[in-house]
């Protein structure tokens, strides 16, 4: 059964890859509970592999599912909705006892939530949102406040450019287009920025969340822009890929152009402790073990807040240079 599901995954174009959790309860249906096992499953969608943070994010929710006993059956999206979607029909047609994803995108998602509905299983939204206005088409939505992050970030430049006339250009390396994230953090970081006019985003395109983006993309701004005084990059690949653009084009990341960025993964929190970075705003990807118990809870019919959110600090170069040796991710 758990061969012809994969083999019907991979043919819809999903790549779907079972984990070994606890048990080896491949085929979690039928078997296990007319034995009395009462392991859960878990299917869950995951974004790609597009950062440091989803590294992070992966190995988090699989280490916490194998510690919890869960079966989890995990599939990797490439970034692509239409995969999502896919990994998600596919998880009803096996029966699940759950479905959690982060959703790439925020929009069109309603027809394949009622879909979850009507088969009666629990969904938890986790690390980004979507735009459903029928939130009963989720349990509950576990991950950070993203406005908060970029509000967070607008106001570190604020403070640093205090007393300052003269006019700053921004340049911004935009998260996924029409991601949860991006919107967001682009909005709280605007929202504060936009009070002094004498703050100015020159230049604002989406890096896709991925070094190899960011480092082209900013490329392209420091091709077209001469007085670059600050990036502002929607999470710290982005940032690492622009440090090789400046550094590329002659130019002291740091120093020149200031950087601010948004994660804490372990390569930005270096770039900041080596002053190539100037401050970042933290998102935490350690949702895994929340996220289990959530899963359980939500089975069992149990109540959960409809909003669990993560918590979370901001770094300067000081503060990363203390945090670097027990950093986990
Ligand atoms: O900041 C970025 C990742 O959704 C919070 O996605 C997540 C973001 C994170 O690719 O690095």
């Amino acid at each position: 059964m758990f061969r012809r599901g994969l083999a019907a995954a991979l043919a819809a174009g999903v790549l779907v890859s079972m984990l070994a959790a606890c048990g080896g309860g491949q085929d979690s249906g039928a078997n296990q509970s007319g034995g009395g096992s009462d392991q859960l499953t878990l299917g869950f969608s995951q974004v790609g592999a597009e950062s440091g943070w989803r590294t992070a994010n992966t190995k988090s929710v699989q280490e916490a599912a194998q510690e919890a006993g869960i079966d989890l059956k995990f599939s990797d999206a490439q970034q692509k909705q239409e995969n999502q979607i896919k990994a998600i029909r596919s998880f009803i047609q096996q029966k699940v006892d759950a479905i959690a994803f982060s959703p790439v995108v925020e929009s069109g998602w309603d027809t394949v939530l009622k879909e979850v509905k009507d088969a009666g299983i629990p969904v938890i939204l986790t690390d980004r949102a979507v735009d459903s206005t029928d939130t009963s088409l989720y349990k509950t939505f576990i991950g950070s406040d993203f406005v908060v992050e970029g509000t967070k970030a607008g106001e570190w430049l604020v403070k640093e450019y205090e007393g300052k006339l003269d006019p700053v250009n921004i340049v911004e390396l935009q998260g996924t287009t029409g991601s949860a994230p991006a919107n967001d953090r682009k909005k709280g970081f605007g929202d504060v920025i936009a009070a002094d006019p004498k703050f100015k985003i020159i230049a604002s395109q989406t890096g896709d969340f991925t070094r190899a983006k960011g480092k082209e993309v900013m490329e392209a701004f420091l091709k077209a822009n001469k007085d670059i005084d600050v990036l502002f990059a929607h999470n710290d690949d982005m940032g690492l890929g622009a440090i090789e653009a400046i550094e590329g084009a002659g130019l002291k990341p740091g120093t020149d152009i200031k950087i601010i960025t948004i994660d804490g993964v372990k390569d930005g929190m270096q770039a900041l402790a080596d002053g190539k970075i100037s401050f970042i705003a933290e998102c935490s990807p350690l949702l895994g073990p929340q996220l289990m118990d959530l899963v359980k809870k939500a089975v069992k019919g149990e109540q959960i807040p409809t909003r669990v959110l993560t918590e979370e600090t901001t770094f300067t170069q000081e503060q990363a240079k203390a945090a670097l040796p027990g950093r986990k991710y």
